[in-house]
């Protein structure tokens, strides 16, 4: 198991401390590898209410001990405005997977939440150009999707996305705090990195009113980022070439301002041949390049040089 001990002094998980036999049951374990779910008393009132029985079906935010219990897993937010293709986005990475394509490091391993994907893939078919596509996701929903994922080294890594509505975050780039966006507050509390969504039809339609949007949610996403990792998909981007060259060219060169951590992609749900790189791969490389990002690689073992080489005896390091 991985995950460190809040006692500096522990080397857990190899042995415990406090000399407990299983180290996971040391409160001192517990603290730092247990995601702290503490819930604003209204998003628990409304359907973030869990059942608290696995059942298969999306989490609520009442859930995520049953997946914290093992490791602390890694949180993806994805935000943006409604209709930005969220929840399609969602239901293109399980369809992809179904359909054999994988993560570029991880191979999948399993899901807490095999109904909810299968929800969303049932509901986005994919037929020649046309696709039937989710239901808006109501406004009091914070739904958390579930991938295990397992790396070269065989360590596992549990993976939630979260889905809520566009409309929270568009109240929650107005104002952080207001009852109405408790849900994204919560999504950027926990994440460990983001995906902020940039609809090109929106853009085509709506012009700079839609780039002030994408620029308001992009702004509150900065305000207590730190080092996380944000990527902006141009999402519905089949239709990318009609968005005006002025307002890509000037929202690109703004969202690269605000952000250090940062990259951007081109996504779609619509393939124009077969296959389509936006839809066939760059979905999933949307969560390869945050994966990379959230996890580093382990730090290498510190090499000392000397100046001692033909030194024997200040060379010697014991058998
Ligand atoms: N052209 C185009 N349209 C798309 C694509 N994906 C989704 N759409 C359209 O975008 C609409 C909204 O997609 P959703 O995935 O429901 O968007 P959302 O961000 O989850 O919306 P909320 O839940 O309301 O926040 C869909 O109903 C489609 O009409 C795409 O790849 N290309
Ligand atoms: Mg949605």
């Amino acid at each position: 198991m991985e995950g460190k001990c809040s006692n500096p002094d522990c080397p857990a998980p190899i042995s415990c401390h406090d000399g407990h036999d299983n180290h996971t049951e040391c409160p001192n374990w517990v603290k730092n590898n247990t995601l702290k779910t503490k819930v604003p008393k209204e998003l628990s009132r409304n359907s973030s209410k869990s059942s608290q029985v696995w059942s298969g079906d999306v989490l609520k935010i009442d859930d995520v001990s049953q997946i914290s219990y093992r490791n602390t897993p890694i949180i993806i937010g994805l935000a943006g405005k409604a209709k930005a293709g969220k929840t399609t986005f969602l239901s293109m990475l399980y369809t992809l997977l179904l359909n054999g394509q994988e993560f570029s490091n991880y191979g999948f391993a399993g899901t807490k939440t095999i109904i909810g994907w299968d929800n969303l893939y049932n509901k986005l078919k994919v037929k020649e150009n046309k696709v039937s596509l989710p239901e808006p996701t109501p406004t009091n929903y914070l739904r958390l999707l579930h991938f295990a994922l397992r790396n070269n080294e065989d360590q596992l890594k549990d993976v939630l996305l979260t889905d809520a509505s566009g409309e929270v975050f568009t109240n929650w780039s107005q104002n952080k705090d207001a009852a109405n966006a408790k849900n994204a507050q919560w999504i950027y509390d926990r994440s460990n990195g983001f995906i902020l969504f940039i609809d090109c039809d929106d853009l085509i339609t709506r012009k700079n009113s839609a780039k002030t949007e994408i620029i308001d949610i992009a702004e509150m996403l900065n305000n207590d980022l730190k080092e996380r990792p944000v990527i902006a998909v141009w999402s519905k981007a089949d239709l990318k070439a009609d968005v005006h060259p002025k307002i890509k060219e000037s929202l690109q060169k703004e969202l690269q301002e605000i952000f250090s951590n940062y990259t951007e992609i081109d996504i779609s749900n619509f393939p124009s041949k077969n296959p389509d790189e936006i839809v066939h791969k760059n979905n999933l490389k949307v969560i390869d390049w945050l994966l990379a990002s959230i996890i580093l690689p382990s730090k290498k073992n510190i090499e000392i040089s000397n100046n001692y080489e033909n030194d024997f005896f200040l060379n010697y390091k014991g058998k």
